[in-house]
């Protein structure tokens, strides 16, 4: 029960404390990030309206053709992170490589920040939810121009992560490592205000999300896991419920609230999975684990992942602890990890 309005900014302000050194720079980098995307809101919720909407003639660097709104949604994020002097690289799914901010404010800057600017981006003309993720890291080196290796660290180096869900309401979830919060924009003040303390995802869910449509392409785990959620079963009050919305986000954010898992597996089309490790699946998998849930590729912790390429692919499986448990049941009967991933 919220008894007081608490926003995102003074939220920010009070949690400092929980960093003895902290010199307020992550606090101006999530600043940062929650005003491009009130931005990226705007835009979002007048896409029906303006002559934003419609395919750019460009192709992001995974050959999917871009949206307009995602460029006009990475140009913001970047443009944010790049004056506020606190960030020396943004890496994002639209751009092949790492941007590099060399102007005075930035040169001794000690993050860098992967993005996914615009999840989910195919929905917005069909007005579904879509949504932005977001990771923070520290530089690992404490001198000298940041380098591209500075950039692959595994998750567990997250200094911070969230994403924000443009939906019915518009909303910033995000972690420092010290539990999950959740903020919603009140539009008539322009502020993200306190509205989920403390995210927890529940323990065991009913609801599975996955696309079905690839059915025939799955594992054969993933396969008898999905019969497994169709089954009848008093004790364990299925068959579950199926909710799939196509934008990672948006189903995460669902389950979060409710219980439930999400599989993006490797299929025959995807043999290395679908989502992106750096900027999709490191950020989900910190807020999952932070909300008390498990995020796996299924043979280890996506958070363990060294990964090789800014770019890289991962089979991807996240939620309630018992559904994701029961998961990996399936997965280790079959040893389905070997079936498509090195
Ligand atoms: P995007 O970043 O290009 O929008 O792709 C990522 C999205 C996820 O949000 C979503 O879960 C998935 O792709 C949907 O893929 P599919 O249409 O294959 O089910
Ligand atoms: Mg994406």
């Amino acid at each position: 029960m919220i008894t007081k309005l608490t926003t995102l900014e003074q939220f920010i302000i009070d949690k400092q404390g929980d960093f003895p050194f902290a010199t307020g720079e992550l606090s101006s980098l999530l600043r940062d990030l929650s005003l491009a995307a009130k931005i990226v809101n705007r835009e979002v919720n007048k896409a029906g309206l303006v002559d934003i909407l419609g395919d750019l003639s460009t192709c992001n660097v995974q050959g999917e053709q871009q949206k307009k709104l995602d460029v006009f949604a990475n140009e913001h994020f970047i443009k944010a992170l790049s004056s506020g002097g606190e960030c020396c690289l943004v890496a994002s799914e639209e751009l092949d490589d790492p941007i590099y901010i060399n102007n005075e404010v930035s040169k001794s800057a000690k993050y860098l920040v992967c993005i996914d600017p615009l999840d989910g981006s195919s929905n917005v003309d069909v007005n579904v939810s879509v949504g932005t993720i977001f990771s923070i890291y520290r530089r690992t080196k404490s001198e000298g121009p940041i380098t591209l290796d500075e950039v692959l660290q595994k998750g567990t180096e997250q200094v911070a992560a969230g994403y924000f869900i443009y939906g019915s309401s518009t909303m910033m979830v995000y972690t420092t490592g010290k539990g999950v919060n959740g903020f919603t924009l009140d539009p008539s003040i322009g502020e993200f205000c306190l509205s989920y303390p403390k995210m927890r995802f529940p323990e065991q869910g009913r609801i599975y999300s996955i696309n079905e449509g690839n059915y025939l392409r799955f594992p054969q785990s993933v396969k008898e896991y999905i019969k497994y959620c169709q089954q009848n079963d008093k004790d364990t009050d299925r068959p579950y419920t199926s909710r799939y919305i196509g934008s990672m986000v948006a189903d995460i954010h669902r389950n979060l609230l409710k219980g439930g898992i999400f599989l993006y597996p490797a299929t025959l089309s995807h043999p290395k999975g679908k989502l992106r490790l750096v900027y999709e699946c490191n950020p989900i998998a910190f807020i999952v684990e932070q909300a008390g849930g498990i995020a796996t590729n299924g043979k280890k912790r996506i958070l363990d992942i060294s990964p090789s390429e800014l770019h890289q692919r991962v089979p991807f499986f996240a939620g309630s602890k018992d559904m994701v448990n029961k998961l990996s049941e399936f997965i280790e009967k079959h040893q389905y990890v070997n079936e498509f991933v090195e």
